[in-house]
């Protein structure tokens, strides 16, 4: 993976420009760098390695040479597209969902920001935002997908077990660029469409332990149990308690677990 080679591979799809490192720090703080300093929609970062990839709350994520994709996206909402920001999650994770679909593979998506394989954690996504007074700017899309088993942390690193797609199609596992490619097309269709309620079924559909019992953490306090319901038309989660009273969990750094 190179410059010129990522740049051959996008040049189809209308992404607003590109920044390859061989090694960065994060590709998430080059691209909130980059939307303060005019970065047109759509715009790349991504890099071979990371040696300071961030999840959520500053734990860290793991991104070895050359076996790996981590990048981030950089999108200048329109007025029509303000009103539906909190889906995006769901957009990227749709997106790479897709991706993995096109191997054969059957994704499901552990609400928030995981997409697993087999029960096992193969991708993460982390949001931030740029903004300006009341405004979002701009929003930061970082995407971090395992794809040689290389990449995949030593387990002493992991609160949830991890996979890479080599693990999971168990032969050739195509180029990072061509994994790349599927993720950003798929992204950009259902951008055009994340006011739909298309989208929110679509997500929906995939949710990890729907119709089970599971756990809903902030840090080391359960903020809920109950059954996953399903999707708010905000993205936020749907759990019944036992009681049969419906609990509504809105983002924020909280992590699911089936109920012990
Ligand atoms: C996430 O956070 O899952 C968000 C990961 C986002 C990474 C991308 S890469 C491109 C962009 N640039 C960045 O700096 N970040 C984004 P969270 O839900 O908080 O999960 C973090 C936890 O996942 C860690 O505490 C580890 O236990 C585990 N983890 C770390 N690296 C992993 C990996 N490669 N595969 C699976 N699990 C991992």
């Amino acid at each position: 993976m190179n410059e010129n080679s990522l740049k051959k591979k996008l040049s189809k799809l209308n992404i607003g420009g590109l920044r390859y490192f061989d090694s960065i720090g994060s590709t998430n703080d080059e691209a909130l760098a980059w939307a303060t300093d005019n970065a047109r929609d759509l715009s790349i970062v991504i890099a071979d390695e990371q040696t300071q990839g961030r999840g959520r709350l500053n734990r860290k994520w793991f991104t070895p040479q050359g076996s790996a994709l981590a990048f981030s996206l950089i999108l200048r909402p329109s007025a029509s597209l303000r009103p539906h920001l909190s889906r995006t999650v769901g957009l990227a994770a749709l997106s790479i969902a897709e991706s993995c679909r096109m191997l054969g593979l059957a994704p499901q998506i552990k609400w928030p920001n995981d997409i697993l394989l087999n029960g096992k954690k193969t991708a993460g996504i982390l949001i931030e935002t740029v903004w300006s007074g009341e405004h979002v700017d701009s929003v930061v899309v970082g995407m971090g997908i395992n794809i040689q088993s290389d990449s995949v942390p030593p387990e002493e690193f992991l609160q949830f077990p991890a996979t890479s797609l080599e693990d999971e199609i168990k032969k050739e596992t195509p180029a990072r660029e061509d994994i790349l490619y599927n993720i950003l097309s798929s992204f950009i269709n259902w951008r055009a469409r994340l006011d739909t309620n298309e989208l929110m079924n679509a997500w929906e559909e995939i949710l990890a332990f729907r119709g089970e019992q599971v756990q809903v953490s902030g840090g080391s306090e359960i903020v809920a149990t109950g059954k996953l319901l399903g999707l708010e038309s905000d993205g936020s989660l749907c759990l019944l308690d036992a009681n049969d009273n419906s609990i509504t969990v809105r983002f924020g750094d909280v992590s699911l677990r089936p109920a012990a």
